[in-house]
């Protein structure tokens, strides 16, 4: 259906039965496990895949140990001519990639291009800063001396995303990683491992026609386990993780307890508030992109509405006025805008999660059904629900990855409205929508919002490239994609240089030997 098996083919997924690569080869037992990949949009097979073990876990390290040692030796802007030129390929194969990303996580086709488009950005964005690598230069307070600092290549890094944005979270930790020396070894979600092999077999191209050596850029395909070797793994001073808290928490606590790095961006609880001085037909627009856009699937999307008590009804009955019409089904067929849940177990959550609320009192305004119809083919399809609630709810608490809407009601100043915001664990994204000046610079001064992400204007979710994307609290602080992000990829060093004929110390001291 879809022709989804010539998109296969075109990508060279079919071709390939290895667990792992290195770049241009392919490996992994032949006996290995293998799991098969269904669509969720109808619950039909797409392909299967191997799953590696973790003795193909260490042959994929010691590849890239091998690769980093040339790697990272050449120039920073050759390096960026390397991306430049993977850049050109994603450009090549967005219709493609997009089609498959689409097919195999059920975002809609409109989101998967994005997805594509989001991993060019970033590439786009690595070559620039393949010149841009600075460091700062600083006065010594000694005589005939020089300071500065520079950034080395790190080494290696593990990349283990999530299905949600099965391939763009991959490159904004892949190409950064590349163009500051490292090498890096990603670990796609078990339940999206189908792009991650077209990826590889798309960048494949690149390496060869540039003979790059066997290792910089690995992918293995597998289970929680090989996750867990990456984590505990001294050979990996990186891991950069996206997902659930409660993954993140696990891998950031392996990793700190090595003295790693880990960089992490896990759940998210996001509010947007809504002031009497909105822009309703705005406000509208990005509350319901942002709650149901990708089917509530982003670390971004929106799950609370915080609103003013007196236009609480009119938000509502707007929002009520839409939600009964959202377009729903599959997620190629063009004018859908909610796709499928990723799978089963997601839909439970889904049933689950508004139970749950609505035993502590929460009001389900709309939807929330499990949508089963022949149409619908038997995918993971559910009906987005509008549930009135208070924030100290612990199903509020929570993030549930599914199109689930709290609206919270909220009176006096606009303080009120981001101690709200504010009282959540999660801090990942927010957004206020007014026009009152006063209101907006509130909610961005140092009391304001809490979260990595604060927008005016604007909603939750469909960050740009350019900013550093992360969270604070159980969002795990860290930061990938533009900004100075890069900088968690490299080695930082401090150099000072004598060129006197004296050695004096530093803070004055005297030590005549
Ligand atoms: C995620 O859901 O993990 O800002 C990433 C956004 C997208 C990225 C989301 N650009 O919604």
């Amino acid at each position: 259906p879809h022709g989804i098996q010539d998109v296969l083919r075109q990508l060279g997924v079919e071709a390939e039965n290895a667990a792992y690569s290195t770049g241009r080869n392919w490996g992994g037992s032949a006996n290995a496990e293998r799991r098969t990949i269904n669509a969720p949009a109808d619950g039909r097979r797409i392909a299967s895949v191997a799953f590696a073990t973790t003795e193909d876990y260490d042959t994929v390290v010691k590849t890239a140990q091998e690769a980093f040692k040339t790697w990272s030796l050449v120039p920073a802007p050759k390096r960026g001519e390397i991306v430049r030129q993977i850049g050109n390929k994603l450009r090549e194969y967005k219709e493609p990639l997009g089609k498959l990303v689409s097919v195999e996580m059920g975002k809609i086709l409109q989101e998967g291009l994005g997805e594509v488009q989001e991993m060019i950005d970033i590439c786009d964005f690595a070559v620039g800063l393949s010149r841009q690598l600075h460091g700062f230069t600083m006065h010594s307070e000694r005589p005939a001396h020089r300071m500065y600092e520079q950034y080395q290549p790190l080494g290696l890094v593990g990349i283990i995303s999530a299905f949600n944005f099965p391939v763009a979270v991959w490159s904004w930790n892949a190409m950064l990683a590349a163009v500051c020396g490292d090498v890096s070894i990603w670990k796609p979600s078990e339940k999206t491992p189908l792009t991650a092999v077209a990826v590889q077999h798309i960048i494949r191209d690149v390496l060869v026609e540039n003979d790059i050596p066997e290792g910089v850029f690995s992918t293995i395909i597998g289970g929680a386990d090989i996750g867990a070797a990456m984590a505990a793994d001294r050979r990996v001073p990186l891991v950069s993780a996206t997902g659930s808290t409660r993954m993140g928490r696990k891998v950031g606590e392996v990793v700190g307890a090595r003295l790693g790095r880990a960089l992490l961006e896990l759940g998210g609880n996001n509010a947007i508030i809504v002031t009497k001085n909105a822009d309703l037909d705005i406000a509208i627009r990005a509350i319901v992109f942002g709650a149901v856009g990708t089917a509530g699937q982003r670390c971004t999307s929106t799950r609370r509405v915080i609103i003013e008590d007196s236009i609480f009804e009119e938000v509502k009955t707007r929002l009520l006025a839409i939600y009964p019409k959202l377009p729903i089904g599959h997620p190629l067929q063009e004018g859908t805008l909610v796709g499928p849940l990723i799978d089963g177990d997601a839909v439970k959550m889904f049933s689950e999660a508004l139970t749950k609320v609505q035993a502590e009192g929460g009001q389900l305004l709309t939807g929330g059904e499990v949508l089963s119809s022949t149409e619908l083919n038997g995918g993971n399809y559910v009906q987005p629900a509008l549930v009135e609630v208070e924030n100290h709810y612990h199903t509020v608490q929570e993030e549930t990855f599914a199109p689930i809407l709290y609206l919270i009601r909220y009176s006096g100043g606009v303080e009120n409205a981001i101690a709200l915001q504010n009282d959540v664990r999660q801090g990942l994204s927010s957004s206020i929508f007014t026009l009152n000046m006063r209101e907006a610079e509130a909610f961005l001064a140092a009391n304001g919002s809490d979260c990595g992400i604060a927008n005016v204007n604007i909603g939750t979710s469909g960050a740009e490239i350019g900013g550093a994307f992360g969270g604070e609290k159980e969002t795990g602080g860290g930061r990938e994609s533009g900004s100075d992000a890069w900088k968690i990829y490299m080695r930082r060093q401090t150099n000072t240089i004598n060129y006197s004929t004296e050695l004096p110390l530093a803070q004055g001291i005297k030590f005549d030997v």
